[in-house]
């Protein structure tokens, strides 16, 4: 079965790390120290990983940190953008896509298109799926050099617009104070600028990862704390938590892999 091949290719294994220490821009990850997801924290880990392959146009997605299997499903095409939401509200996740200013959504989750959305389509838009109005379900949002176009679910026909960050800026949608509410965060060189109040200005800034780092990636958390910043680096997903809290690091894909949805337990 071709299931079997990726699987092997996928289950690398699952650890935590101890250690404090952000990951330093450009190095090698530090292997991890130890040891299975629970004999040593049992309440604090990954509990959903969800990364695209390009190479194959496939979704693997992976519930626990310990070796568990992924499942897949293929939907795609090359050069397309993933993207993991509720677009509907129902609590569940979805896969779509991004195809330069069409967005795809399956929501059934079954390969199939059954949402189709023009919106976007500049040269380097940067497409994100988030609840910013509210509603419970995911918005579309284009990141287009600084400026976040917001196509909201309460009311599609009036687009939503913020200011924040800058060309070239990684953008990262994720409820970093636990207000409850979507921030705007851009990722610039291994720092983390978080606009909570959506008025342009960085009321967090953080240091996590490095100029090397191309992926950087929100955790949603689901327990009391806000989502915190991580990085896919070559297969090694690095998530940074809260002050004095150990860590995680989780080997699941390769590089060439696209890190798409990232959820964590405290
Ligand atoms: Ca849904
Ligand atoms: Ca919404
Ligand atoms: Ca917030």
């Amino acid at each position: 079965m071709i299931m079997t091949r990726h699987f092997i290719a996928l289950l690398l294994g699952a650890t935590l790390a101890t250690s404090c220490t952000p990951p330093e821009s450009s190095t090698q990850v530090t292997q991890p120290m130890v040891s299975k997801a629970g004999t040593n924290d049992a309440q604090h880990g990954v509990s959903t990983m969800v990364l695209y392959r390009p190479a194959n146009s496939t979704f693997y997605v992976r519930h626990g940190d310990d070796g568990q299997a992924a499942s897949e499903l293929g939907f795609g095409a090359p050069g397309d953008i993933p993207l993991w939401a509720d677009f509907n509200g129902d609590g569940k996740n979805v896969p779509g896509l991004y195809r330069n200013g069409r967005w795809l959504i399956s929501s059934h989750a079954d390969s199939t298109a059954d949402v189709e959305i023009d919106f976007g389509g500049a040269p380097g838009d940067v497409p994100l799926a988030a609840d910013i109005d509210g509603d419970g379900r995911a918005d579309l949002v284009i990141f287009r050099n600084g400026q976040w176009i917001v196509r909201g679910t309460r009311d599609p026909s009036r687009l939503l617009n913020f200011q924040f960050g800058q060309a070239g800026d990684i953008p990262v949608l994720a409820d970093f104070d636990g207000s409850g509410k979507i921030d705007l965060a851009v990722f610039r060189h291994g720092q983390w600028f978080i606009d909570t109040e959506r008025n342009g200005t960085a009321k967090m800034t953080l240091n996590f990862g490095g100029s090397a780092d191309r992926f950087p990636i929100a955790s949603h958390n689901t327990g009391t704390h806000g989502s915190s910043p991580a990085l896919f680096r070559d297969g090694m997903w690095i998530v940074g938590t809260a002050a004095n809290a150990p860590m995680i690091e989780v080997a699941f894909g390769a590089s060439g892999d696209i890190p798409v949805f990232l959820e964590t337990k405290d």
